[in-house]
């Protein structure tokens, strides 16, 4: 017996179940798993207050148990919250599958750097992580190659595309069309919303002209949605931003360089606790495009982390001295 013919066998209405594809002030829509009553597909949610006082947040992605459903009207309200695979940070999105990096190979000029970072971030995700080059329109074949060959160098196999032109644009929906959530992200102005667009049949993003400072923020993507791309794949435009943050913890960066796994594949470094900085035994070695990058970015976390210790608040002191401390602090409130 499924857990409908159970939930029957014991008067309860089995559980409808969808996805949250979007989220605004007090209400989600909900993408209905199995479709309604004539084939309704969407719910227009509240949130029970009892989810809010539970601390759970619902976000894009998530996969939710319904209650108070109203058909006709297409209203029901989200009841339970399903477990999680996975939670991005930045933009939040619950349960995503895959990340695909957007870079313009032209308009704006591509930063390997701010390149490198996005990817840091996306393989934070433990996630697998697509490139795309957009604008392939705007630049020569040898230098779309060029690109290409560096940046498989770093482990990764891009695909560029032209809105404009059309080209690789079917290459990529077929790499995109797989059961889940794919997430893309990349610099403000590479041509995220006017990819979804090209991609998604009828959707109608907002596409931004490239903007200078002062224009920043005018045409930009404020909230997360997943919009279908193929049965079973979504995919969510995010509001571009510029430069992300690398993990805190020194430690993790190493595993995000598919580079230093792939050296390390064949055994370890003579010290286990290698840094992967030229240090003697290391299988990674310098040799390698990213290898500035690398370092400068650990150092940078390894600063970080050293300031952020030291600025630690001493543990205080038990007994009467706390309280006195305690009084000393400045009211945040
Ligand atoms: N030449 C060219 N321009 C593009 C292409 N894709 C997008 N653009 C332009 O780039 C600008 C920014 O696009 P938009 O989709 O808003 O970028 P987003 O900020 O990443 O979402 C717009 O003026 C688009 O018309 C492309 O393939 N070729
Ligand atoms: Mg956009
Ligand atoms: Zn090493």
């Amino acid at each position: 017996m499924g857990a409908e013919g159970e939930a029957r066998a014991e008067g309860r209405q089995p559980m409808v179940q969808g996805l949250v594809t979007a989220i605004q002030a007090n209400f989600c829509q909900v993408s209905l798993e199995i479709p309604g009553p004539g084939g309704l597909e969407q719910l227009l949610c509240t949130r029970r207050s009892r989810l809010g006082q539970a601390g759970a947040r619902i976000h894009v992605g998530d996969r939710v148990g319904l209650e108070g459903i109203d058909w006709p009207a297409g209203r029901a309200a989200v009841g339970d919250l399903l477990p999680r695979t996975s939670l991005l940070g930045r933009p939040p999105v619950a349960n995503c599958d895959r990340i695909v990096v957007v870079i313009a190979m032209a308009e704006p000029e591509p930063d390997p750097e701010q390149l490198s970072r996005f990817l840091l971030t996306a393989e934070h995700s433990g996630q697998p992580v697509e490139v795309v080059f957009s604008k392939a329109d705007l630049v020569p074949p040898d230098q779309l190659e060029s690109w290409r060959q560096r940046v498989r160098s770093w482990g990764y196999d891009p695909i560029a595309v032209s809105t404009a032109s059309g080209d690789g644009l079917a290459h990529l929906k077929e790499r995109l069309a797989q059961r889940g959530i794919a997430v893309v992200c990349g610099p403000s102005g590479v041509g995220k919303s006017s990819l979804l667009n090209a991609l998604v049949p009828a959707l109608a993003l907002r596409v931004g002209t490239v903007s200078g400072r002062l224009r920043r923020g005018r045409h930009t993507t404020r909230h997360v949605e997943l919009f279908p791309l193929a049965p079973g794949a979504l995919i969510a435009d995010t509001p571009g931003f510029n430069r992300p943050e690398l993990p805190r913890d020194p430690a993790v960066l190493p595993a995000l360089f598919p580079e230093i796994a792939a050296a390390l594949r064949d055994g370890p470094c003579r010290f286990s606790n290698c840094r992967h900085r030229g240090d003697p035994g290391c299988r990674v070695g310098t040799a390698w495009d990213r290898y500035p990058y690398y370092a400068e970015g650990l150092a940078e976390l390894q600063l970080a982390s050293a300031a952020a210790l030291e600025t630690r608040p001493q543990r205080p002191p038990s007994g009467p001295s706390r309280r006195r401390q305690r009084q000393q602090e400045p009211d945040l409130g």
